[in-house]
């Protein structure tokens, strides 16, 4: 197992809408970030991942890109981009830009040149099929509801678009069209850029034909015919060929639908692709059949069997990203651990898991204050396509306000983008004008700057994981092995490494727990814990209070 800086690595997601507004627009800007950076530093994160900052026209909040190398304009100038990496830089953060290019916005130059005529020459840089008005060429369904499929009435043809119509999925057979993406990487490289977030880089090749799911009516998932897909590998190794391997970066891959053998492929060290990809199985341990608004209770063994998985999976080939929520996904605390009356304890216990487990831990914004979901009480509070677009159809099929309304409080998007909350001003300090998105009400007691104040606050418990993180390779390198695998309250795991020896207990229930330590234990002497512990060496019996999560470390020299 090779060392590598991107593995000792942590990273902080930053969506920049929702984290600093500088200039009293109401909407997070670069500037705003850099105020920050001191607040970054001071947490100890070693990489910024920065949700789009491109120009768009924000149909999908900056994941629609009109030209990659403008500045969005809410978000400020090129020059306040290269301000905030040169202070990023400065402080020793690296910076991670995320690549769109899967799609492009439909207000790009290239979708405007191709949609002019079928003889255009950029009109195979996107994909174009003929069919009758109302007939699409497949049966998919978009993740954002309705037809992958737009009609196009000027050239009478349709345009594919995997997310939303105002976002045309490229064409990456068009080899024009790699190389326009490889010359813009280069051209962010060359900025200074130490990496990139790939959005959805699993989708960009197609299964030619781009046959229909099935015969029966209606719209259904087409993952199978282009997650994955035939190309995926030759264009990443390509990308990696003419971009990556001439740069010393961190890439990181957005995967949905990826499975542990698929992970060995995009990220195995011999493979010459990516460093390490996002999986979703975890994210669907509470869907029904795979769909993220039909909720399934989940339970700690079905947890626990999917990081096990990953874990064991990727111990010898390949690296794994550590993540419980990030800007598409509901917050951590809200989801997996207690965010009434254990908040604190169990978002430090979340904490602990993401920073002993085998993989390169990645927080979002707000996490390390353990920031929560938000419960708005009507629609047009909310601000997310994917959201909006499910509840008007699912109003037209008849579902009730009501229960499309719980949906969204309990999946949506926007509860991990309401504006950071950084003190119990107005507006949580995230802007002096009105916020493009409503604070989460709960910001007098949940903010930055109660948390950073406070030795015991959950920023401090986060500072401390990673300040461990740094000091004992065997957090990074340590080979995982689980214990107590039926255990439906605890995750219990090892961590070994030369002579070092982690052996970590979480308790993920209200109630306190019984822990019977095997005797090879013995010797660990406590490193951390989310309760006072006053003996430092573990007890033959230990009992878990409610979330507790405790760090016992033992070293043979
Ligand atoms: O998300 C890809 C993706 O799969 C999303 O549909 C996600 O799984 C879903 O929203 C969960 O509810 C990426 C970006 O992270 C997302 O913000 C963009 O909307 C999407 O791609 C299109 O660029
Ligand atoms: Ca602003």
């Amino acid at each position: 197992m090779k060392r590598q800086w991107w593995k000792e690595a942590v990273v902080y997601q930053i969506y920049p809408r929702s984290f600093n507004d500088s200039n009293g627009d109401g909407i997070g800007d670069l500037n705003g970030i850099t105020e920050k950076l001191d607040y970054l530093a001071e947490l100890g994160v070693d990489v910024v991942w920065l949700s789009p900052c491109y120009q768009s026209p924000n149909d999908d909040n900056g994941y629609d890109i009109s030209d990659y190398r403008a500045i969005m304009k809410e978000f400020g100038t090129l020059e306040d981009w290269q301000r905030m990496i040169q202070e990023m830089h400065k402080r020793g953060i690296k910076l991670l830009m995320d690549l769109v290019v899967n799609h492009t916005s439909d207000e790009h130059q290239w979708f405007i040149e191709s949609r002019k005529d079928k003889n255009n020459p950029y009109r195979d840089y996107y994909i174009w099929r003929s069919g009758e008005k109302g007939e699409e060429p497949n049966d998919w369904v978009s993740y954002f509801s309705g037809s992958t499929w737009e009609y196009d009435e000027d050239t009478e043809e349709y345009y594919l678009h995997l997310f939303s119509r105002k976002q045309p999925d490229l064409n990456w057979e068009n080899e024009k069209v790699r190389q326009e993406v490889y010359d813009m990487m280069i051209w962010w490289l060359e900025q200074g850029v130490d990496g990139f977030r790939m959005d959805v880089i699993n989708m960009i090749s197609k299964v030619p034909e781009l046959p229909s799911v099935s015969q029966e009516k209606g719209y259904k998932f087409g993952g199978q015919y282009f997650l994955n897909g035939p190309k995926v590998h030759d264009y990443l190794r390509e990308m990696n060929e003419v971009v990556l391997s001439k740069y010393d970066t961190l890439t990181v891959g957005e995967t949905p639908g990826v499975t542990v053998e698929d992970a060995k492929l995009y990220s195995g060290e011999d493979r010459h692709e990516l460093n390490m990809v996002f999986q979703f199985e975890l994210m669907g341990v509470d869907h029904q059949k795979g769909n993220k608004w039909d909720y399934k209770e989940w339970c700690l063994t079905d947890f626990k069997a999917i990081i096990r998985k990953w874990q064991l999976g990727l111990a010898d080939e390949g690296w794994n990203s550590l993540y419980l929520n990030n800007h598409d996904q509901p917050r951590q605390v809200s989801r997996f651990g207690n965010d009434k009356e254990y908040r604190v304890e169990s978002a430090k216990m979340l904490a602990t898991m993401l920073h002993t487990l085998k993989g390169t831990p990645y927080i979002y914004q707000g996490e390390e204050i353990g920031m929560t979901n938000v419960a708005f009480k009507n629609i047009n509070e909310y601000q997310d396509i994917e959201s909006i677009n499910m509840y008007n159809e699912a109003s037209k099929q008849g579902t009730s306000e009501e229960e499309l309304l719980a949906k969204i409080h309990q999946r949506g998007r926007d509860n991990a983008r309401t504006p950071m909350q950084w003190d119990d001003s107005e507006h949580a300090g995230f802007t002096t004008g009105q916020p493009w998105i409503k604070v989460n009400p709960n910001y007098e007691q949940i903010n930055a700057m109660k948390s950073v104040g406070d030795k015991n606050s959950i920023f401090n418990y986060y500072k401390q994981l990673i300040q461990l993180r740094k000091k004992y390779p065997v957090f990074v390198y340590g080979e995982f092995m689980e214990l107590l695998e039926e255990s439906e309250e605890l995750f219990v795991y090892t961590r070994t490494f030369n002579d070092q020896d982690l052996l970590v207990i979480l308790n993920f229930c209200e109630k306190s727990i019984d822990f019977c330590v095997d005797d090879k234990y013995l010797d660990h002497k406590l490193l951390i814990s989310n309760y006072e512990r006053n003996k430092l060496s573990i007890q033959s019996k230990l009992s878990l209070r409610p979330y507790e999560a405790t760090v016992y470390y033992k070293s043979n020299n």
